[in-house]
């Protein structure tokens, strides 16, 4: 038996108190237990006319009185209440598997505080509880909207359950205002300016955000339709026999192994994504989810690993919202942070992410200048991302390093630093190819990350054009293409790598950002020497390497091939300076360069049962001897580089928002335009 008692009493001589008892014994009749909502009715309302009058008007008042308490305190206290509840989720959101990490800053947001700075001195500056990134509650896949591109192009093949899914897909974006887009990101403006510290202005909203939300998404066109369709095919060879591999050898029906982490799948995560390949994408999400374990005894190259794996696993966070990728790029991240614990702080080539170990090359304690200078973004992301500064601090460390550094020649940089002295060494060869090329490329794209800020950058790279200019430029004969040699101890070289094709892409994205219009000007006379470098060959593809004719020779091209040099290993570098050219042009001759290229892909290197091919010589035509592999940067850079070349939505990718790494993955400006 229990009694519940509530008594609003006055002192018992008097008449006029109140006392209320409420007991289970008098529910229970003579007739056992009469729970009946006419009995208990009843009985309450004998009870009320039992009452005095008095009692029942003090009664009452009790009421009134309380309901205008109620009403009062909602008013007055229902915000702090409300933002309390949203900050004790935020609180809440710590990253699964990374025990006390909490997304300090998420996507799109502005810069992170300067490593340096003292919070203790100013604890209003201490960092403020972030907002969760703006990703829609449930499972991940759920975030995914239906890309319209995707259902327009399997109507094409007559599935009624595409156009239930179009129009699914209009009712959810009229009730459900979008957050996330198959269309890059869409991201709400209050995710993308949200500070990390108060300290930090709120960066301008970029203006396209909310135009991009209302905007009808740009139907797919039958190019960009060809490159899904190489996609997919690349992706059925990857698929069927090298699942979950570094890399395809389609021929052979097998797979390479090179750091064994599914290099392949993680570099076209993001590719998928922007290709409005949904199945695809959440197949491949599963086996990060469940199959991608970095804790393996394994040396990775630290540049390979930082540009193609956490590269790939922040640019899908920040396009699809999914913790999942960004608790796997904080992983990989932390487990390459051994790489610069040396002498000088400029890194090892090599980390054993397993042990926790690193090391340079087995012949040499020397790094790569383009490897310890083109993991900047990627790093610097990380920290602002996860509020942990030791990312940043590493990188930047060894730019300011390389900035202070004797060795260069006019703005050129060797190609090779000593990770005991800091110093460069084997003196007096500059190239834009190999082992120097994404330097001057990630000069640029740090100070458009940063929100064009850093002046050393700038400083840099503007002073490495003139270098380019001084030292490096020529024009070949007959058709007097201007291209980009090298110089080895005060020689000239007419020797280019498809590499430096690369640099009329950075140009352009410079000139776009206000850089001087002369860069625009030798991004045009560069692009068409790097078209050059696939229409004058036989197949119509560009070799690893050209010579340039400075002199004109009867019956001989401007582009001349060594037999070493012959071959073809589906490098982005051409499509990605068309795709930045047309974006900034609008020229179609840009588009056109890539189609064909396009189709001399699918012609020479494309392999039937699935995947594409690098091929060994590509003069010979009727045999350009296939290689069987397929690079994982052909999903990661040239297939993607081709869709956005593709597209004329200037919203597919806003160059103003993002900027691309060296491995074609977009990362978010950090205060963009
Ligand atoms: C990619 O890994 C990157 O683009 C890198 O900067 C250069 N090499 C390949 C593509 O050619």
């Amino acid at each position: 038996m229990y009694s519940a008692a509530a008594a609003a009493a006055a002192s018992p001589p008097r008449r006029d108190f109140i006392s209320v008892t409420l007991s289970p014994e008098e529910a229970v009749g003579a007739g056992g237990y009469n729970n009946s909502k006419a009995w208990r009715r009843r009985s309450c309302w004998r009870k009320w006319k039992q009452l005095s009058r008095l009692q029942r008007s003090v009664i009452l008042f009790l009421f009134a009185f309380l309901a205008v308490c109620g009403v009062i305190s909602y008013t007055s206290v229902g915000e702090p209440w409300k933002s309390l509840t949203n900050k004790s989720l935020d609180d809440q959101r710590t990253e699964p598997g990374i025990p006390g990490l909490k997304l300090a800053n998420p996507a799109v947001l502005p810069a992170p505080q300067k490593a340096d700075a003292n919070l203790g001195d100013y604890p209003e500056l201490s960092p403020t509880l972030p907002k969760p990134p703006h990703v829609r509650r449930g499972p991940s896949n759920l975030q995914i909207k239906p890309p319209r591109r995707d259902v327009r192009l399997k109507t094409r093949h007559g599935t009624s359950r595409v156009v239930e899914e179009l129009v699914q897909a209009d009712k959810e974006e009229k009730t459900e205002k979008s957050v996330i887009s198959w269309r890059g990101a869409v991201i709400e403006p209050d995710q993308s300016t949200e500070p990390p510290s108060s300290k930090i202005k709120e960066p301008e909203k970029p203006s396209s955000v909310e135009d991009v939300d209302q905007k009808e998404p740009v139907p797919i066109n039958e190019r960009q339709m060809a490159v899904i369709e190489a996609f997919r095919h690349a992706w059925k060879g990857y698929k069927d026999f090298a699942w979950g591999h570094d890399e395809l050898k389609p021929l052979s029906k097998s797979y390479s192994e090179w750091f064994g982490l599914g290099l392949t799948l993680i570099d076209a995560l993001d590719t998928m994504w922007i290709l409005g390949l949904k199945e695809e994408f959440e197949e491949a999400r599963k086996w990060v989810a469940n199959d991608l374990v970095f804790d393996k005894n394994v040396d990775v190259n630290l540049f390979e690993s930082t540009i193609r794996i956490l590269g790939g696993l922040l640019s899908t966070y920040h396009l699809s919202g999914d913790s999942l990728f960004l608790e796997k790029a904080k992983e990989i991240g932390n487990r390459l942070m051994p790489a610069f614990k040396t002498p000088s702080k400029i890194p090892y080539s090599d980390v054993n992410i397993g042990r926790g170990t690193a090391h340079p090359p087995r012949w040499t304690s020397d790094s790569t200048v383009a490897e310890v200078t083109s993991i900047q973004l990627e790093f610097r992301e990380l920290s602002r991302l996860t509020g942990d500064e030791k990312f940043q601090k590493a990188v930047d460390e060894v730019m300011k390093h390389v900035h202070t550094l004797s060795g260069k020649n006019d703005g050129l940089v060797p190609m090779f630093i000593n990770t005991n002295s800091g110093q460069f060494t084997h003196l007096g060869v500059y190239t834009l190819g190999a082992r120097a090329d994404s330097y001057y490329e990630y000069l640029l794209k740090q100070w458009i990350q940063g929100g064009k800020k850093e002046n050393e950058l700038l400083e840099d790279y503007m002073r490495a054009i003139e270098g380019v200019k001084k030292h490096l430029l020529k024009r070949s004969q007959p058709k007097k293409l201007t291209f980009v040699g090298e110089l080895a101890h005060g020689h000239f070289s007419a020797k280019m790598d498809h590499l430096v094709c690369f640099l009329p892409g950075t140009l352009a994205l410079g000139a776009h950002n206000g850089l001087t219009a002369d860069h625009m000007k030798l991004a045009e006379a560069l692009i068409e020497t790097c078209y050059q470098m696939y229409a004058q060959v036989e197949t119509g593809l560009s070799p690893e390497i050209v010579h340039f004719n400075l002199h004109v020779q009867k019956g001989h091209k401007d582009v001349e091939i060594k037999p070493a040099d012959r071959h073809n290993l589906l490098r982005p570098e051409t499509v990605e300076s068309l795709f930045y050219m047309y974006r900034f042009t609008g020229d179609k001759k840009y588009q056109d360069w890539g189609w064909e290229i396009l189709q001399n892909f699918n012609k020479y290197t494309r392999v039937p049962t699935g995947g594409y091919t690098s091929i060994n010589n590509v003069q010979n035509p009727s045999n350009p001897e296939p290689r069987d592999k397929m690079e994982s940067f052909f999903l990661g850079e040239t297939l993607k580089y081709m869709f956005l070349l593709f597209s004329d939505d200037i919203d597919l990718i806003n160059l103003d928002k993002y900027v691309f790494n060296t491995e074609a993955h977009p990362l978010p400006i950090w205060a963009p335009a």
